[in-house]
């Protein structure tokens, strides 16, 4: 039953949302969306590249780790540390990729940055487990998209990874539901469930993507639609498909063998132009 309520995210279902540049445009029409860095830098870049190719006016990277790093010319890098307020004027947050043990921060962050204003994002890899842990969930306020793979959704549950793969639909919706905020439960066949029983099933994506990193594009293509002003269901949908047809595209020129997560951010643009 569950599986025949699910339906395939297309991107025809967000046209008029996303992606018009009339004359009267500029950067400020686009938001900005800001990268919390940590201590795995490789990940706030893939990050922070992808948020940029999905077409965020501007992207803020700031947090402990943004100093030391080597960013693109394309990127803001903010001098403060704290991630509240490095990210103070920014529309939508990436919190979570590479974060290391900055992220027991995470919910403390989210709180400051309501504060702000500042209430829509992703929140991935290590910056999940601050929400739930083992069964026990602190809801998030705010227009969120929580994006575990299966280990992450299994420690946010506290069920078997196995158990997660057997029953995917119902572990996205637990998740959702249970966290208050959208839920994108990845892997071949993405989910994509609302704390109010929406669902969607992402049909895009191959085992080119099945290399480090390419997370942590998804999660910098979330936050920069976020920042654009889609909502969060509508975020996580379009973002899942995008990001898994630019790994096809990826696998298609490379080779799935020797596609990485550098190039499904530069196969981004082609994605789009299904789009556009
Ligand atoms: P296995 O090996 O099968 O037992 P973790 P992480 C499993 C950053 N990164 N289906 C699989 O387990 C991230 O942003 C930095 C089933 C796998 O070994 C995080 O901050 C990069 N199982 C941090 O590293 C690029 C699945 O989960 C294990 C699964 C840790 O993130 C890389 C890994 O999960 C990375 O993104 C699936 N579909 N997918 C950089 N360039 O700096 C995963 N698993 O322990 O949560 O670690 O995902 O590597
Ligand atoms: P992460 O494990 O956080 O780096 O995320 C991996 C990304 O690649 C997620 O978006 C997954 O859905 C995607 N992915 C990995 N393996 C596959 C696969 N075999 N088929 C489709 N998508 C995949
Ligand atoms: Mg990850």
């Amino acid at each position: 039953l569950d599986d025949a309520i699910a339906m395939y995210t297309h991107p025809a279902l967000f046209r008029g949302q996303y992606g018009d540049r009339d004359e009267l445009t500029h950067k400020g029409s686009f938001g900005r969306v800001g990268i919390a860095v940590g201590t795995m830098i490789g990940a706030a870049r893939l990050a922070a590249l992808a948020a940029a190719k999905a077409g965020v006016g501007m992207v803020v990277v700031g947090g402990e780790g943004a100093k030391g790093g080597e960013w693109a010319p394309d990127i803001v890098v903010r001098s403060q540390t704290d991630v509240p307020a490095a990210f103070a004027d920014c529309q939508a947050v990436v919190i979570g990729p590479g974060l290391g043990d900055r992220a027991h921060r995470a919910q403390a962050w989210l709180r400051q940055l309501a504060d702000c204003g500042v209430r829509r994002g992703a929140i991935d890899a290590d910056a999940l487990a601050f929400v739930a842990q083992d069964g026990r969930f602190t809801p998030v306020a705010g227009e969120y998209v929580l994006t575990p793979h299966p280990k992450e959704a299994a420690r946010m549950l506290g069920w078997d990874v196995s158990a997660v793969q057997a029953r995917r639909i119902e572990a996205a919706r637990e998740i959702a539901m249970r966290s208050g905020a959208v839920a994108l439960l990845k892997g071949y066949r993405t989910i994509i469930a609302t704390p109010d029983g929406r669902l969607r099933v992402n049909p895009t994506g191959d085992a080119s993507l099945a290399v480090a990193g390419t997370g942590d594009v998804l999660a910098g293509v979330v936050g920069s639609l976020l920042a654009q002003g889609l909502d969060a269901f509508a975020a996580a949908s379009l973002g899942a498909w995008l990001h898994g047809r630019a790994g096809e595209l990826a696998g298609q020129a490379l080779t799935r063998v020797s596609a990485t997560a550098s190039d499904v951010v530069h196969e981004l643009p082609n994605a789009l132009k299904a789009y556009l």
